[in-house]
């Protein structure tokens, strides 16, 4: 990467000093917005714009192989809270007429409570009874390995001692004035080894300058503020946004440049933070995690580390008319389902008025930690990800750790059945046992079918099958230096080249105002990499490209990836059988006609997981 954050954020001058400011008060009883106008430096776009600018490439690492991210690869699990001025309803909303109303966290607006009958209502929280030891005790007990809660969801309600404005646990509450409860989680979660991250809604139902574009900066200084408090005083490992989807009522303002410029602020602030894709507009170039909610995807995701969360009963803040609370089978198949295709799972609970965790959650998360404790179940969770030499049954689904498959049997086998595997790859059957039974289990591979004969009855649901694998070990790390590079100031390779080098990896992201070079201007250019790749294994190779405006890969001259319609960021995959230790010929080119840019070539095959082409396989055209 051509400049550090801090390049960017030095250039940018107020808001440091900004960030220093007094205590403001605004509120909508009145109506009024009083503000000290001195308070608040406005950053102006000609300072943000020249702080980043030609040359600058927003992505800092491999996500998928980074020691930044490797925590959060291996965790797999976490859990979620959703606790806020609305839970102090309990989901339900008595209208002055006595019409009742029931809802969760969005109870203000689906509920049409009046602003000023809402904050008068805040004014009497108190969740005297959050105990965040015991909070994080629950998350260790049910195999939770990190926690994001809500610092300021929707409504504006900062649960923290915010000195950006008033509405917030500590200044607008019945709470006990001397307690910090992100403060109490934090120390909680460190004593247990939990990691603590914060969930932070961009949209603001609250905030007066929010839904008007010509005031929307001023908000944007009062969020910087914020996420500043946040992670000087707390540390988060992780920032969970939300909120930042085009929307009305009120209107939502936020766009992608206004992520760029968030994500880069926040990196300059702390470059370990693990940030997710509502960071910017919920796409596959922003941030550092997908965040698909309430459903499992259908397979890996390609191009950016995933992340499903779901509510543990109906809703994501406490709501007690909400008794449909998941079974302990269905959410550890869920957990397994999800580890199996590389992905994480974000498990929610809603504290109740008082801050308590409902029974019904507590139980069924200490019940996924029974399951992940006995018998080294949880070796189908943690550090374990997609097998790639195997294709998912119908019976249940398999993931991997190194040599071992971890097959999660949802579907038994009548007795005397047997189940089986599809291979992708070659590799023998080394072994298989049940997890938890002393039972014999056969696994014999015969072409591409593993069969495995269990010769007993399941353990648990899901009952865990451990099968030992052999695969053709992998040619030794390439002596590459990255592949020969070029790039043009023009759409169309048209010319010679304005810049010659040798690039050490493809992952670019450019976004709005960044380019290959400071000699190249943002809105137009042509990009080329050739050269030679060299795999590890002889198999399959799936070619995954996250480019923006246009794509186009060649492999041994045969067009593997070609999407030269002008697209926003995106992903397009080809494969293509490689052989170990030879080096194939590969040309790859990007367009950029005008908004954001980007180019990143991954690459997966059934031995290698996902990751950025590593510049030890890649070599510079002869
Ligand atoms: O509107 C929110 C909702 O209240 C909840 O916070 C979920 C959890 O990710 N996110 C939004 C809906 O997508």
């Amino acid at each position: 990467m051509k400049h550090g954050f801090s390049r960017y954020f030095r250039a940018l001058g107020s808001l440091p000093a900004l960030l220093g400011v007094p205590l403001l008060f605004y509120g909508c009883q009145s109506g009024a917005f009083t503000e000290d106008e001195g308070a608040i430096h406005p950053m102006n776009r000609s300072q943000e714009l020249a702080a980043s600018g030609p040359g600058t490439n927003y992505a800092i690492d491999d996500p998928f192989t980074a020691a930044r991210t490797a925590w959060w690869r291996q965790d797999r699990f976490g859990m979620f809270i959703h606790f806020g001025a609305y839970s102090h309803y309990e989901g339900e909303y008595t209208s002055p007429s006595g019409s009742v109303c029931k809802n969760a966290e969005w109870i203000k607006r689906e509920c049409n409570i009046p602003m000023s009958e809402y904050e008068q209502f805040a004014k009497t929280f108190n969740p005297s009874g959050f105990d965040a030891n015991a909070i994080a005790s629950l998350a260790a007990d049910a195999g939770q390995r990190y926690i994001v809660i809500t610092s300021k969801h929707h409504e504006g309600y900062a649960m923290w001692p915010t000195k950006v404005n008033t509405w917030n646990l500590r200044d607008h509450s019945a709470f006990d004035k001397t307690r910090d409860i992100l403060a109490e989680l934090k120390r909680a979660s460190d004593a247990r080894g939990v990691k603590l991250g914060f969930y932070y809604s961009i949209w603001d139902w609250h905030d007066p300058d929010f839904p008007n574009a010509s005031t929307f900066p001023k908000y944007k200084e009062r969020m910087y503020a914020q996420l500043k408090e946040l992670i000087t005083n707390y540390h988060p490992a992780i920032l969970w946004f939300d909120g930042e989807w085009d929307t009305t009522n009120p209107y939502n303002p936020w766009k992608a440049e206004d992520g760029e410029q968030l994500e880069a602020y926040l990196r300059d602030l702390d470059p370990n933070l693990i940030i997710n894709n509502r960071v910017g507009k919920r796409r596959v170039a922003d941030g550092d995690t997908g965040t698909p909610e309430q459903e499992i995807p259908n397979e890996p995701v390609l191009g950016q580390l995933w992340e499903s969360c779901m509510t543990i009963n109906g809703s994501w803040g406490y709501a007690r008319h909400d008794q449909n609370w998941k079974s302990v089978t269905d959410l550890t198949r869920k957990l397994t389902t999800i580890a199996s295709r590389s992905g994480n799972y974000l498990l929610n609970v809603g504290p109740d008025a008082l801050g308590r965790v409902p029974a019904e959650a507590a139980t069924r998360l200490r019940g996924m930690g029974s399951w992940l404790r006995a018998n080294g179940q949880s070796n189908a969770v943690y550090q374990a990800e997609s097998p790639g030499v195997v294709d998912e049954p119908s019976w249940g689904v398999v993931s991997r750790r190194g040599n071992k498959l971890y097959a999660s049997v949802y579907n038994w086998p009548a007795s005397g059945g047997s189940l089986t595997l599809h291979a992708r790859t070659s590799f023998n059957v080394t072994g298989a046992r049940v997890l938890g039974s002393s039972q014999t289990v056969n696994a014999t591979r015969s072409g591409d079918t593993v069969t495995i004969r269990p010769n007993g009855g399941r353990v648990g649901d899901p009952t865990v099958i451990e099968v030992g694998i052999a695969t053709a070990a992998p040619t030794p790390a390439g002596s590459g230096t990255g592949l020969s590079a070029q790039f043009w100031p023009n759409a169309n390779f048209s010319g010679e080249p304005t810049v010659r080098r040798t690039d050490a990896r493809v992952n670019y992201n450019w976004k709005f105002t960044g380019s290959p070079a400071s000699q190249i201007p943002a809105e137009t250019f042509s990009s080329r990499w050739t050269g030679s790749i060299e795999p590890r294994y002889s198999e399959a190779y799936t070619f995954i490209a996250m480019s923006d405006d246009t794509v186009r890969l060649w492999i041994d001259g045969q067009l593997v990836i070609d999407n030269t319609s002008p697209h926003g960021p995106q992903i397009d995959r080809g494969t293509v059988t490689l052989q170990a230790g030879h080096h194939h010929t590969i040309r790859l080119e990007q367009t950029e006609r005008g908004g954001e840019a980007s180019m990143k070539l991954l690459w997966m095959s059934p031995n290698t997981p996902q990751e950025i082409v590593p510049v030890t396989q890649l070599y510079p055209s002869p």
